[in-house]
């Protein structure tokens, strides 16, 4: 398998440029954002289309990296405006996290880790497909979102974490019992946000990548985030799977309020 990359040992993220080129490359992802750096900007609002839709057969699988949530049925959710130019279109998303509540996101802000980072990817409409979006530099969109701790379970994360019961063995799929809306698990506020040029985060970390790092977490109770940490792959519980920082080079980092 041409696939195998992991987070620790001889497959960790300090071997990955060793077999896939691009994760040695200079504008990849995540970095840690500096705030007195950004350049403040105001960009055209961003759409969230079908965001507020209640969807139905929802997918949740572990597929030995992390948790993916996939939509069978189109229309998929879209966002365009901020940043982008064109339509993006969903295709799935997934989630980074760390051994405890200390760490575990993937981008830092002034050095500050999360403890777990959500992952909306989606690809621009004229590609047709990530497989072919991945080709080109504006080719995705990854609307990235910071979780902290809270003392109150959040009841829209109830039904992923059931889910996630289910499918503690790598490579194992359920479907979502009730319909699932991308609004009720985001933060309230959509508006502020970080955003810069990077790659993907695993291999073959693919210089791609349009990043939106939501500025306001979403709040999550401890026992929450602890059932992703039951997760296995095939060699053992997922205890951690966010990359390290990457230099930021010439890129700079802006800063979206309205
Ligand atoms: O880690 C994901 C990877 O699983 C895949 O979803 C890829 C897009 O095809 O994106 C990376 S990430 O950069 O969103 N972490
Ligand atoms: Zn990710």
């Amino acid at each position: 398998r041409g696939e195998d990359f992991g987070y620790d040992g001889v497959i960790g993220p300090t071997h990955w440029g060793e077999r896939y080129r691009e994760c040695a490359g200079k504008h990849q992802s995540p970095i840690n954002i500096n705030v007195l750096r950004v350049k403040q900007v105001s960009l055209p609002d961003i759409a969230f289309v079908g965001f507020d839709d209640s969807i139905d057969g929802v997918h949740v699988s572990n597929n030995g990296h992390t948790v993916l949530i996939e939509v069978e049925n189109e229309p998929h959710p879209r966002v365009r405006g901020g940043p982008l130019e064109g339509d993006y279109v969903f295709s799935q998303m997934h989630f980074h996290w760390g051994d405890n509540d200390t760490f575990g996101s993937e981008d830092k802000i002034n050095h500050r880790s999360f403890p777990m980072e959500l992952h909306m990817v989606f690809f621009k409409e004229e590609y047709n497909n990530v497989k072919e979006a991945v080709l080109h530099p504006d080719g995705l969109t990854v609307l990235a979102f910071f979780y902290e701790l809270d003392r109150h379970q959040h009841p829209a994360y109830d039904d992923i974490t059931s889910a996630l019961l289910n499918v503690t063995e790598p490579h194992t799929t359920v479907v979502m019992n009730n319909p699932f809306s991308f609004l009720n698990i985001l933060p309230y506020d959509l508006r502020r946000y970080f955003t810069y040029r990077g790659s993907l985060t695993t291999p073959p970390c693919s210089e791609v990548v349009i990043w939106l790092d939501f500025e306001q977490p979403i709040r999550l109770a401890h026992d929450q985030i602890e059932v992703f940490r039951e997760l296995k792959s095939a060699h053992g519980k997922i205890t951690h799977n966010f990359r390290p920082i990457q230099p930021i080079g010439d890129r700079v980092v802006f800063y979206n309020i309205d």
